[in-house]
Parts: C-alpha cells; sequence; structure tokens
C-alpha cells in the first residue's frame, strides 16, 4: 500500500454562499482523509476557493463591491464551513493567493515553452454559469447542453493543443481504466474523448478578473486551467522537487461533482501530459443533491443552509446523513424528515442505544467492573470480538474505491446483529441467577465492549464527536487500528447517551 494519499476537493466558486453540494464534498473527503490516516498513511488533504472568472467577477460587481474585497470576504465563509463541519484539511488554497498565481502562470509558460498554445481567435458560444465554451453543435433550443443561458463570444484568444492529446488520453485510459469512478462516468469519459477533440481556448480578453497571461497581459487565464492548477499549486508546483510534489504526486484523488467531469478527466490529464506531469491516479465524480426533489437554486430559494443544519442538528449527523443516505456516485435527495428518522434510527437506537444499554448496565449492576471468567463460548461472542479485524480488509478495499456507503453499511448491519446478541445475552435476567450465569454475563459483556470499541474506532472517519465519546466513556484513551480486537476498559464516569433522540414532525 503506497504510504501516500493526496486528497482533494474540487474549489468553490466564490459566486454565492456556501451550499449543500458543497459540504456534501468536504464531508466526503474529510471522512476519507480520516480513514487514511486511521491506516497510517501520510495524507494531505486540500480544499479551498476559486476565486477568478466571469461568475465571480459578475458576483462581485452585483454586489457593487471590487472582486477582491468580494473574494476575501466571501471566502472566510468556506473556511467557516470546513470548521463547522469538524473538517481536517490540512490546507485551505485560494486561487487569488500569489503561491497561485505563480503556479498558474509556471504551468502556462512551460505549455508555451512546449508548442503546446498559439494565438488565434475565439467565435462561439460561453456560458458564464458553467465557465464553458461550446460549438454552435452543443447548443439545445438555443441553451447549454446543461441548461444554462450562453452568450456570443469573439476574442483574440490563446488555445491549447487538445487534439493532439486525444489519442493519448485514450491510451492511458485503456491502461488505467479506474483512473476514474464510478465506472458510468470512465465511459461518458470516453466517449466524449472518442467524439473528438477540439483545441481549448484558454485566455479571455473581454473579461478583466483572471490571471494574467505570462507576457500578455491584455489576456488572462480561463478560469479553468487557472483553476485546475491548484492541485498542484498546494504540492509547491512549479518546484518539481517540492517534497510534497514528489510524495503526493499523482498518488491523489480529486473527488468532484458529476457536473465537472470532463474538465478533470480531458482538459487536466492533458494539460499535465502536456509538460511531462502523470495525471491524478484517481478522480471520483459523486452525484447531485436535490432538495423535496427539486434542484437546489437560488431563484427556487430552496437551497439548505449546511450552516443551519450543522447548528440544528450538530455535525455527526449531518455527516452521517449525507454519506449514509445515497451511495457517493449517486444522485440524492435531502429532506429534514429523511435527516431526523434515519438519526434517530441508525444513530441513537441502533448505534447509541446500544451502547448506552451495554455501558449503563455495567457501571448500574456492576460499578463499572467487568472482571471474572472470559470463557468464550457462543460463536456471536467470537464474531464480536474479532469482527474489527476481520472487517477492516474489507473496509479498506471499500475506502480504495470511494465506496462510502458500502463502508457505513457493513458497520451498520454488524451493530443490528450486535443489538439482536444484547437481548439474546439478557444481561438483567443473568445477573440474577448462580455464578455460572454471572459468567455469561461477564463473557457477553466484554464481547460487547470490545465490539463497541471497534465500532466507534472505525466509525470515527465518518462520525469523529460520537466516537470519541465514546472511547472517552470506555476510557481507552487514544485507540486506533491497533487496538481493534482488545478488550480496552476503563471508565471514570457514567456513561451519557451519544445521541438525544430528535422529534419527527407530523
Ligand atoms: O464547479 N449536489 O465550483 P462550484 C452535490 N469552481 N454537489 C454539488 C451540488 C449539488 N446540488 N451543487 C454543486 C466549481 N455541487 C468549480 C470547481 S475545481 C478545480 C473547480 C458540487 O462552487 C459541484 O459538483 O460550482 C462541484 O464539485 C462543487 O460542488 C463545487 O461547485
Amino acid at each position: 500500500m503506497a504510504s501516500y494519499q493526496y486528497i482533494t476537493t474540487s474549489i468553490s466558486y466564490l459566486n454565492g454562499s456556501a451550499h449543500l453540494g458543497h459540504a456534501y464534498e468536504l464531508i466526503a473527503a474529510d471522512a476519507m482523509a480520516r480513514f487514511w490516516r486511521l491506516c497510517g498513511k501520510n495524507v494531505k488533504f486540500l480544499t479551498g476557493t476559486d476565486e477568478h472568472g466571469s461568475k465571480v467577477q459578475k458576483a462581485a460587481q452585483d454586489r457593487g463591491m471590487p472582486p477582491i474585497n468580494h473574494v476575501d470576504e466571501l471566502s472566510q465563509e468556506f473556511v467557516r464551513l470546513g470548521h463547522i463541519l469538524n473538517s481536517t484539511a490540512d490546507d485551505f488554497i485560494r486561487t487569488t493567493q500569489p503561491r497561485h498565481i505563480q503556479a498558474a502562470q509556471a504551468l502556462w509558460q512551460e505549455l508555451e515553452d512546449r508548442g503546446q498554445i498559439y494565438l488565434g481567435n475565439y467565435a462561439g458560444w460561453y456560458s458564464i454559469r458553467d465557465e464553458a465554451f461550446y460549438h454552435e453543435s452543443d447548443l439545445v433550443d438555443g441553451l447549454a447542453p446543461t441548461g444554462t443561458a450562453v452568450e456570443w463570444v469573439e476574442e483574440p484568444c490563446y488555445f491549447f493543443r487538445l487534439s493532439h492529446w486525444q489519442q493519448p488520453l485514450l491510451d492511458y485510459y485503456q491502461a488505467h481504466p479506474d483512473a476514474i469512478l464510478p465506472k458510468e462516468r470512465f465511459n461518458e469519459t470516453l466517449s466524449f474523448i472518442k467524439q473528438g477533440l477540439a483545441d481549448l481556448a484558454i485566455s479571455r480578453t473581454k473579461i478583466t478578473w483572471g490571471v494574467p497571461v505570462p507576457g500578455h497581459p491584455e489576456h488572462v487565464m480561463y478560469v479553468w486551467i487557472d483553476a485546475l492548477t491548484n492541485y498542484i499549486t498546494a504540492l509547491g508546483y512549479p518546484d518539481r522537487q517540492n517534497q510534497d510534489f514528489i510524495n503526493y504526486w499523482p498518488e491523489s484523488l480529486h473527488l468532484i461533482g458529476k457536473d465537472i467531469l470532463r474538465f478533470h478527466t480531458v482538459f487536466w490529464p492533458a494539460f499535465l501530459m502536456a509538460v511531462g506531469i502523470q495525471p491524478p491516479k484517481r478522480v471520483f465524480a459523486h452525484g447531485w443533491w436535490t432538495i423535496q426533489g427539486q434542484k437546489m437554486s437560488k431563484s427556487l430559494g430552496n437551497g439548505v443552509s449546511p450552516f443551519e443544519l450543522v447548528e440544528k442538528y450538530g455535525s455527526d449527523a449531518v455527516r452521517y446523513f449525507l454519506m449514509r443516505e445515497v451511495r457517493l456516485g449517486s444522485d440524492g435527495d435531502f429532506s429534514h424528515e429523511a435527516l431526523i428518522r434515519r438519526y434517530n434510527q441508525e444513530l441513537a437506537n441502533t448505534f447509541g442505544n446500544l451502547a448506552q444499554r451495554v455501558l449503563a448496565f455495567i457501571d448500574q449492576f456492576l460499578k463499572g467492573q467487568l472482571d471474572g471468567q472470559d470463557n468464550v463460548e457462543d460463536p456471536d461472542e467470537t464474531v464480536l470480538r474479532t469482527w474489527g479485524q476481520v472487517t477492516l480488509p474489507l473496509l479498506t478495499q471499500l475506502m480504495e474505491r470511494q465506496d462510502t456507503y458500502g463502508y457505513l453499511d457493513l458497520i451498520f448491519s454488524q451493530l443490528q446483529s450486535a443489538n439482536a446478541y444484547m437481548a439474546r445475552l439478557a444481561p438483567w435476567e443473568l445477573r440474577k441467577q448462580g455464578s455460572e450465569a454471572k459468567d455469561r454475563m461477564i463473557t457477553g459483556l466484554r464481547s460487547l465492549v470490545i465490539f463497541l470499541k471497534d465500532a466507534a474506532i472505525l466509525l470515527s472517519p465518518f462520525i469523529p464527536k460520537a466516537a470519541e465519546r465514546l472511547l472517552q466513556s470506555l476510557g481507552t484513551g487514544t485507540a486506533g487500528l491497533q487496538d481493534l480486537g482488545l478488550f480496552m476498559y476503563n471508565p471514570s464516569s457514567a456513561p451519557s447517551p451519544l445521541f438525544q433522540k430528535l422529534e419527527e414532525r407530523a
């Protein structure tokens, strides 16, 4: 297993407030980063904001603010989003930072030096919402294929020889069929490339809010070539001898939404190949959230503020719901009712109640002591005690494919079995019986305590606060994967419920 893992989210446009889609991506990336750190990998986890381009310039204009003041202010909201979601990102990049402007210009210069850029004239359509160029043949009823409005653009601009990279990209993907997940996104990318790649316009003269093209300051870089470079800026590029660049590239996972697939799986690897840098190891495209069946949109006013959600339900509940409701590559529908239902049924009942029943029983009736005979006879007890170690390789395989849903599913099905075991053990009956029954009770409870600790460790990437509270109640101190299967129990106070049930609306 490679010991370095680079994980990035996309960088958010600063044209409006942080929404559920931004929170989703950050949470998924954070769960992955936490998991790989638990496994002992060196992890670098990057997030940030995309601050140039027409869309951001227009948003600043609409507020009557100079773009730099607008982005200085709004980027802070995204930093705050990370804090409230309990994200452990190691770096927050802003594309207006000098380190990034330097990197974007260096990439441009390298492309130019290698004959990959030429001056021409662009005449075609541009969608500000998508920050994308479209050909006449792409349009559907006068709109971009994504349904956004387009404007006619005619201006001198620089082009990148994307057409040269069609075959190398096809060869690369043939040799690396896992470079894009889920599989349908891999297929989508391949059929896009096979349709033929035209050279790509990569500068603008009609807008001013962007990174100046080196040597030609009347042009600013097209926002996507600027934005994509962020992933290597944060590794010290253009210094290819930077230790982070050496260690973390191309051991990278770019987590993005499905709408920005092409930029990451066609343009980005082509830019990189063109300067002799390997493409990223994996691009994973997640699905989209709707709100009660409708597309989130400012005009519908149905956006869900992640800040309000966390204030209402807490970060663990929001993290859990978004990771558990749908598979990462699929689309999901958000509703408060669904979140409350999952929180109550799974976090409060299946997980929280089990922990509380076991720990409160030991506290109340056994004074927090589990000394005594430990004779494992029941196969279910063996399962509870070995489950963590046995399951870890499976969980690792799931995480290698970004299957966060499958990961939680495995854990929660075992939590259900553990609940069934607790009901069958019925320690409240055994404690009233003779010494043999008491031995059974101690052995059973010890099995459950081992299992609860292991479940807390393995759930910590997803619900870090609750996992930490449970480990505190067990008195394990800091516990990691090396402790799976061990009996560690040294409580210092009475346990308190992990989750308070929420009231379900009628
Ligand atoms: O695309 N559900 O920024 P962005 C799930 N700056 N995810 C959603 C979503 C939804 N309803 N709406 C948006 C950009 N997203 C560029 C990225 S990377 C070099 C540049 C996701 O603020 C979207 O798919 O429009 C994207 O991955 C992320 O939020 C940021 O979107």
